[in-house]
């Protein structure tokens, strides 16, 4: 390998995962269901019927899977806490729970790997969304008591904290389209919960500062690069509004103090007041982290239409363009984009790819698991992402998504994310061929090939 596709040698190689989809162990020490467990049990919601309950069993064998990091060359690894382990009552804090984290901090440690702790990746203490969930302002104390105990307990051993995991998804997908946890449907809760997952975030970066300790925190957004489906007026507004509900309504508010006008002006009469915002928030929502956690998969191509009901947009597939397992384009030259918009319009603040990756059904050849679809996403990616570095971008950061194939929430294990394959009947865990030529990359510091 030549040198010419060298990231910084500062560069952070990781990969990534989330609590409820790879822990399992749901009834062990003491943890109670979050809404993950309420929503995959009720029947339809998921897909197969599956749900997080053993999931990669991670909870038990993190031994084998740390150590297969290490094997692989990883040297970050990013994932979150479920916080049913560590609350799983009103006021009651649950040393297994963190005891389990602790141990599992400690395997990476004696592996060398570094900890990305998320706080919170969606899997909310049922007993919480009994009192109303993120529609409810006191959630953010109760979350803020958890951040507490967690920076206490783990500050000085975690470098790197993300407050929230894709406050979108939780709100909008949650809340709003029902696809996700706790599976309601209603714009305006929709919105009120994500302005509390930013003010959660937010809150917790203040609550951070108190502790004086020397990493970093920051919130993760999922944000796409969107076009319009064509030169139309009219699909070029709703290209607008679909960037305006996912982009802009969260990096706005975080980087601007405010909600974007056009966004509040559509909503307002399908919503109604926006009372839920008390004087004071968006300062507390613009509290700046330390960097910008972004997960990245596709571009989305919008016309006007009737698939969303508030935004009254359509999506479309970009007739040729190659999708993954999900449906969804592979467009490399958008995360492009993306990040240059991040710096241009927004802040020129460090940013991390807490997210990237493809999903694709892997098949044996010759013994080995091939995924060559997952390779070539993953170069063009990374190829897009030094692009960004070399225009003087900063970019410190790569978390692929995903090391293990997990619980893809509404999918259930009908999608495969992971560069180590795993056989849900035996859980033995098998490196793809991915997961070859990414250790080749951490350990080059760079991409094959020369420019
Ligand atoms: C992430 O969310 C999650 O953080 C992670 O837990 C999950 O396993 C992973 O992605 C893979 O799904 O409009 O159909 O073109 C991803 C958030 C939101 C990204 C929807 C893609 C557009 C899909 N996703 N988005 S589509």
């Amino acid at each position: 390998m030549g040198d010419s596709k060298k990231f910084p040698d500062s560069f952070v190689w990781g990969v990534a995962a989330s609590s409820y989809q790879i822990e399992g162990a749901a009834d062990r020490d003491g943890r109670t269901p979050s809404i993950w467990d309420t929503f995959s049990e009720t029947p339809g919601k998921v897909y197969g019927g599956h749900t997080g309950a053993l999931a990669c069993e991670h909870y038990v064998r993190y031994p084998e899977d740390v150590r297969l990091m290490a094997q692989l060359g990883v040297k970050h690894y990013r994932f979150s806490v479920s916080w049913s382990r560590i609350f799983p009552e009103k006021g009651v804090l649950n040393e297994r729970g963190l005891a389990f984290y602790r141990s599992l901090l400690e395997e990476m440690e004696k592996h060398g790997i570094t900890p990305l702790l998320t706080l919170y990746h969606w899997d909310l203490p049922q007993w919480i969304q009994d009192e109303g969930g993120w529609v409810n302002r006191n959630t953010i104390d109760y979350y803020l008591d958890y951040a507490r105990v967690m920076f206490a307990t783990f500050g000085a051993d975690v470098p790197i904290w993300n407050t929230i995991n894709e406050p979108w998804c939780a709100a909008i997908l949650g809340y709003g389209v029902g696809v996700h946890a706790p599976g309601h449907t209603n714009w305006r809760e929709a919105i009120v919960a994500a302005h509390h997952l930013l003010l959660a975030s937010g809150l917790a970066i203040r609550e951070y500062r108190k502790f004086g300790l020397t990493g970093r925190i920051g919130i993760t957004l999922n944000l796409d690069h969107n076009d319009s489906a064509t030169e139309d007026e009219r699909d070029e507004a709703a290209r607008r509004r679909h960037d305006g509900h996912l982009n802009r309504w969260f990096l706005d508010p975080l980087y601007k103090e405010d909600y974007p006008e056009d966004m509040k002006a559509w909503y307002h009469p399908r919503i109604g007041e926006f009372d839920f915002i008390v004087p004071g928030d968006m300062e507390i929502i613009g509290e700046p982290g330390d960097f910008l956690g972004v997960n990245y998969y596709t571009r989305t191509v919008i016309r006007e239409g009737n698939d969303h009901p508030v935004l009254l947009t359509e999506q479309v597939v970009q007739e040729g363009c190659e999708v993954t397992d999900m449906g969804w384009e592979v467009h490399p030259e958008s995360l492009f984009k993306l990040l240059c918009r991040i710096r241009d319009d927004y802040a020129d603040i460090p940013i991390y790819i807490t997210e990237n990756g493809a999903a694709q059904d892997d098949h044996m050849v010759d013994g080995k698991i091939e995924d060559a679809d997952r390779i070539r996403y993953l170069q063009a990616h990374l190829e897009q992402a030094l692009r960004f570095i070399r225009i003087g971008g900063n970019l410190q950061g790569y978390y692929l998504w995903s090391f293990l194939d997990n619980f893809e929430w509404a999918y259930g294990y009908g999608k495969r994310f992971g560069i180590i394959h795993v056989d849900f009947g035996t859980q033995i865990r098998t490196p793809k061929q991915s997961a070859y030529w990414y250790r080749n990359v951490m350990l080059a510091g760079g991409l094959p090939g020369s420019d």
